[in-house]
């Protein structure tokens, strides 16, 4: 029912003898406007009787691009996990299926026709497409919806969509990010933002001071936030109250590579090699640079009793 296949292979054509209608795209965090193309793909899928195809891509095209450009990938609103999530919609999935094309050199020279005959057509049995307003594809960003039309497939374009004059969009929602508006950013996410990644082996600094960290596996990519925040920890479905740290860590480490690391209040547990997910709650303060780890762990000290402070009145909302 729910797959991911993250390269081709020849037995692929077989699983797909249902004829499919498939949106293309970043999906980066699934908001409030992407939501508007998957519920017309189901639409579609229910008129026709067709297969439901979401394809995107590993890293995401722009990032390749940047990356090779400036060297740094440029930030995201959450990790091919997430998007997963997202879509699998705890077991009520929004698509059949998930196509995560890697992006690579190889994939960049695709052309408009290569890319409809060989993977869409061929590979996935596409008949209809639902796209953006401005979706581009292939080699210098060349083809658009008239090649779809040119092979004979049905193409639906789905308007930007609105909310309180302004377009949401990927980016919109990593600018308010960028500055830790994480309310407009739930405005237009609709929900917090998450990263789930698996749990990798950090310094240990932090267990010395009494304060253990589960550091997430971000590979090369570069959350939208930077800060510490109040967060909810989920591994294997249980939840947990954390401070998360987001950032280059500039006191211990003058690299550019950001990390995204976690305490979980109250409980310390081994959780190396576990997939967690951080969702992000409320921004607590910046990240900053200290003369030396006493004052560090100073204020991370203070950020831990800001933390529980903020759990203790969110439940009190709650209950
Ligand atoms: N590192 C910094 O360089 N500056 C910070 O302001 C900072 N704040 C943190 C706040 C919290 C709650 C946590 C858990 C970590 C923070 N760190 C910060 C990261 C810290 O350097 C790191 O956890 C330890 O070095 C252990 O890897
Ligand atoms: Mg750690």
């Amino acid at each position: 029912m729910y797959k991911i296949q993250l390269t081709f292979n020849e037995t692929h054509k077989q699983n797909n003898t249902k004829q499919s209608v498939v949106t293309i795209g970043n999906y980066d965090g699934c908001h409030l406007g992407h939501m508007q193309l998957i519920s017309q793909v189901n639409d579609t899928a229910n008129k026709k009787n067709l297969k439901r195809i979401l394809v995107t891509f590993e890293p995401l095209p722009q990032e390749f691009f940047i990356e090779k450009k400036q060297g740094i990938r440029r930030s995201r609103l959450g990790l091919i996990r997430d998007k997963c999530n997202l879509l699998y919609n705890n077991g009520n999935p929004l698509v059949d299926e998930i196509i995560i094309l890697r992006f690579t050199e190889n994939l960049a020279i695709y052309t408009p026709e290569l890319f409809i005959k060989d993977i869409l057509i061929n590979k996935l049995n596409m008949t209809d497409v639902i796209i953006g307003h401005d979706f581009k594809f292939g080699i210098n960003g060349s083809g658009n919806y008239l090649d779809f039309i040119q092979y004979g497939i049905e193409v639906k374009i789905i308007e930007p969509y609105y909310i309180d004059t302004h377009r949401v969009s990927s980016s919109l929602i990593r600018t308010y990010a960028n500055e830790n508006n994480l309310p407009m950013v739930y405005r237009y996410l609709g929900r917090n933002l998450c990263y789930t990644s698996r749990v990798v082996h950090g310094n240990h600094l932090g267990r010395k001071y009494g304060v253990p960290t589960i550091n997430l596996c971000l590979g090369r990519n570069r959350p939208a936030l930077c800060g510490i925040y109040a967060a909810y920890v989920y591994i294997n479905n249980v939840r947990y109250n954390a401070v998360a740290s987001i950032g280059r860590n500039p006191t211990i480490d003058d690299s550019n590579i950001y990390k995204l690391e976690a305490h979980l209040l109250d409980i310390d547990l081994d959780l190396y090699g576990f997939v967690a997910t951080v969702e992000i709650l409320s921004f607590l303060r910046p990240e900053m640079k200290f003369d030396n780890l006493e004052l560090l762990f100073k204020q991370i000290y203070a950020d831990l009793d800001n933390t529980r402070l903020f759990f203790t009145k969110r439940e009190k909302i709650l209950l």
